[in-house]
């Protein structure tokens, strides 16, 4: 069971942060809506929510999946490939700390972002992207198995159309995997159940299951009446100023 969320409140400056799509700067206030009704459906979920005062320093700091990787036995505190979010880490750590006796680190040069992190039950996928780098998910994945977990690396560099793995990638649990046509065929799936999202659906493979439900991006009705019928509760939220900034559902906790 999930239990606790940690989400940092976007800032002023969240219009600021890096992006690579077009879609136009996000509306602050509209901003802060959409996250108080995603820490609303978390909370809906039964998960108890610490909000982290927003960090003007860092724009992109509201994503703070990023900066940590947390698991049942360890958690890990990133090290982010994005130069202009490495300080962000320091203030998730001290957040951390009261949960977990112990906190791991990816040092330099290696880099991993938590985005690139896909657990699926005992199992990591660690995906190689422009921010997580080799050394970085090797480094990962020595401090996972000293906990028994087992990974592997899913290279995302030549996958258009995602900055992390799990933009395009979700666990739902019971061996079901939520996944973009890109990276469906990709050998490393093969033994889970996909569901496979295109047809301009593909923001929403970035879904979060939580204790049964599963939070989706509003405006994908199609994916969200699959999910229904193949019997998961969804709660559908708006996030169009998030995905203005490259941002998804999974991005905006840490889930522990
Ligand atoms: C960035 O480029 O770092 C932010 N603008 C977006 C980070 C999104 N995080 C995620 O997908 N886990």
């Amino acid at each position: 069971m999930i239990q606790h969320a940690i989400v940092r409140l976007p800032g002023e400056s969240f219009a600021e942060g890096m992006t690579s799509v077009n879609l136009g700067l996000p509306v602050y206030a509209r901003a802060r809506q959409q996250h108080e009704e995603y820490c609303a459906a978390l909370e809906q979920c039964g998960l108890k929510v610490t909000r982290l005062e927003a960090d003007e320093q860092y724009p992109d700091s509201t994503f703070v999946e990023d900066t940590a990787v947390l698991t049942e036995h360890c958690a890990v505190l990133t090290n982010p490939g994005a130069p202009s979010r490495a300080g962000e880490v320091e203030s998730i750590g001290k957040a951390l700390s009261p949960f977990y006796s112990e906190l791991h680190y990816i040092h330099d040069p290696d880099t991993v972002e938590g985005g690139d992190i896909c657990q699926a039950g005992n199992h990591f996928f660690i995906g190689i992207s422009a921010r997580t780098n080799e050394t970085g998910a090797q480094q990962l994945a020595r401090i996972l198995t000293a906990f028994d977990y087992t990974s592997s690396f899913v290279d995302i560099r030549k996958v258009e159309g995602i900055l992390h793995l799990k933009s395009g990638l979700a666990y739902l649990g019971a061996n079901c995997l939520v996944v973009i046509e890109a990276l469906a065929n990709r050998a490393e799936f093969a033994s889970y159940d996909l569901i496979r999202v295109g047809d301009g659906d593909e923001y929403a493979a970035n879904c979060v299951g939580i204790n049964g439900s599963v939070l989706v991006a509003a405006g994908h009705d199609g994916f969200d009446a699959r999910l229904r019928k193949m019997g998961y509760q969804t709660v559908a939220l708006e996030m169009s100023e998030f995905q203005k900034m490259d941002g998804g559902l999974s991005c905006l906790s840490l889930r522990f």
